[in-house]
């Protein structure tokens, strides 16, 4: 009689659906998900993300156990180093015959599985598909054959297409397919901010949490502030809160930077997509209903369907498209060492000091802060890329290397060969100034370029196009603020080049 398989699930891969368990038979297969310290420490992880995951993971193992599977569950002070060590333990108490587990969302892993594990396991080991995504490996391959460019708007436009939403009779709802321009209002303190729920207190993530804190002291991430949903009801209820309370301004205000709210309108449920907690159609598909029912303009619909529909699927795309060699790229030569402050937010550059401080307190920026406020100062002050896509990796509930890796090192720091950016995501003061309320509780002014007052973002702006002149000079997106800095006066452009090197010396 067969022992039957293991299932081994990933703490990313917490959906009923997903192809290895959907292969798993009740009462033969034996379920494993185990805490082990390789994954929780290969990046200095915010302890909300392992705090989730591993809450996660234990109502996850509940819930099949409570549908009659066996299920074998590794808790992180068992101390199994590694997610191999967890199968070679499980295979052997149960004499199981092969391995079966969905595709990992990193490279690393998916390498270590497809070439080492089975010789070392001595039983086969089969890598699913992961179809949780909307775009399969081969749909994004066969979109970007013989493209010269992969530009997102395009794919995103297939996909609307393809899934037909926000579509009418065969064309875009409301005759255009991107909504873009209406979704960069700056904050100005126009109205309330919805607050958001409570901490949890559920007997689960309260033992997970006393763990965390005790395996993790140097780890950051303030878990009195921890506030997450670890099971797929309680994230659907997260996800019921945003469009009822939120996304009728998530539009408007997707760009703004707002110094009272980490979160301001945004849904806040990358985390739980991530995990398999929540399905990216559905989501979709609830916000297409709310503005069908007039819950929220077009805009803020669309503006949220190209993030989960267009950006999440296609920066997944070039991930596998282009790994391991994308890894590698730095094609800006990016090698400043990181500063310290980047894990204890002591910089009295206040736009960055608030988006670092929740960053490593709650695990949370939102996009802007991400790629105009924290990844425009690594682009500009040229920070080693390698250094900062593991700050990236680190400190986001949501950071796994297929997500992390295409947002910071292409989209953020414009460093692989113009595959996702047509010109780099770069700015001065005066953008983070108009989108919001920051620079008013600054030492610096945004207004000025040189002395000690002046903004740092502006002089370390043009020494970053003045640095990349040649490149930057061919790209006709970049050609209007090229003429620009050609056009100063000589002794103006030097000036504020040996002023940015001094504050380089400073706060980089
Ligand atoms: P909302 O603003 O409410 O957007 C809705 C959803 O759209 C998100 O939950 C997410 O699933 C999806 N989405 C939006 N933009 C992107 C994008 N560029 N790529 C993928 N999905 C997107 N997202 C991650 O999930 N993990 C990461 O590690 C990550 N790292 C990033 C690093 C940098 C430098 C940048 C610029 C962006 C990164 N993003 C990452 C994308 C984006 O910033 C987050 O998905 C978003 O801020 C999560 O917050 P939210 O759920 O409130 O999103
Ligand atoms: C991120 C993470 C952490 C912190 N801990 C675990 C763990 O203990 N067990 C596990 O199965 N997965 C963990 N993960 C998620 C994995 O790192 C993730 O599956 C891979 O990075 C691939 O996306
Ligand atoms: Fe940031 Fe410059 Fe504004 Fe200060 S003045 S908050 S450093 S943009």
């Amino acid at each position: 009689m067969s022992n039957g398989n293991l299932i081994l699930i990933l703490a990313d891969q917490l959906t009923l659906t997903q192809p290895a368990l959907k292969r798993a038979q009740l009462g033969v297969d034996t379920i494993l998900l185990a805490e082990v310290a390789e994954e929780a420490s290969y990046v200095r992880h915010n302890r909300h993300k392992i705090a989730f995951l591993f809450s996660a993971m234990r109502h996850f193992a509940e819930k099949l156990r409570s549908a009659g599977y066996r299920v074998e569950y590794i808790r992180i002070d068992e101390g199994i180093d590694s997610l191999l060590a967890a199968a070679i333990k499980t295979v052997a108490k149960h004499g199981l015959e092969q391995v079966l587990v969905c595709e990992p969302g990193e490279y690393r892993l998916l390498d270590a599985m497809q070439n080492q594990w089975s010789e070392t396991l001595r039983v086969p080991v089969t890598v699913l598909e992961d179809d949780r995504f909307l775009a399969s490996h081969a749909d994004f391959a066969e979109w970007a054959k013989g493209k010269k460019q992969l530009r997102m708007e395009f794919f995103y436009r297939k996909m609307r297409e393809r899934y037909q939403l926000l579509i009418d009779d065969g064309a875009p709802a409301g005759g255009k397919w991107n909504y873009d321009s209406e979704n960069r209002v700056g904050w100005r303190n126009q109205k309330p901010i919805p607050p958001r729920s409570q901490p949890t207190d559920d007997p689960i993530t309260q033992e997970v949490i006393a763990t965390v804190e005790a395996h993790f002291p140097d780890n950051p991430g303030d878990l009195s502030q921890f506030r997450l949903a670890v099971t797929a009801d309680a994230a659907k209820a997260e996800f019921d809160w945003f469009v009822t309370h939120a996304l009728a301004d998530f539009g408007t205000y997707q760009d703004a930077l707002v110094e009272e709210s980490p979160w301001v309108f945004h849904s806040l449920i990358s985390m739980y997509i991530n995990a398999g907690l929540l399905e990216p159609l559905e989501v979709c598909e609830s916000v297409e209903k709310a503005w069908r029912k007039g819950e929220c303009s077009l805009s803020a619909a669309e503006g949220f369907i190209r993030q989960v529909l267009g950006w999440r699927e296609y920066i997944r795309g070039i991930y596998w498209l282009l790994m391991p060699e994308y890894k590698t790229r730095n094609s800006l030569n990016a090698k400043r060492e990181l500063p310290s402050w980047f894990w204890d937010s002591n910089t009295d550059m206040r736009c960055l000091s608030r988006a670092i401080e929740q960053s490593l307190d709650h695990g949370y920026a939102h996009h802007i802060q991400r790629l105009m406020v924290i990844g425009n100062f690594a682009l500009l002050a040229g920070l080693d890329v390698e250094q900062v896509c593991d700050w990236y990796l680190a400190v986001y509930v949501d950071a796994y290397e297929w997500v992390e890796l295409p947002n910071t090192l292409g989209m953020a720091l414009y460093g692989d060969n113009a595959v996702i950016a047509s010109k780099p995501y770069a700015a001065s003061g005066k953008y983070i100034q108009k989108q919001g309320n920051h620079c008013k509780q600054c030492r610096y002014k945004p207004a000025l370029t040189t002395g000690p007052e002046a903004c740092p973002f502006n002089s370390l702006y043009w020494r970053f196009i003045d640095k990349h002149l040649d490149a930057f000079g061919r790209n006709p997106r970049m050609g209007l603020v090229v003429g620009n800095w050609r056009k100063r006066d000589p002794d103006e452009r030097e000036a504020i080049l040996k002023w940015a090197d001094q504050v380089l010396e400073t706060v980089a």
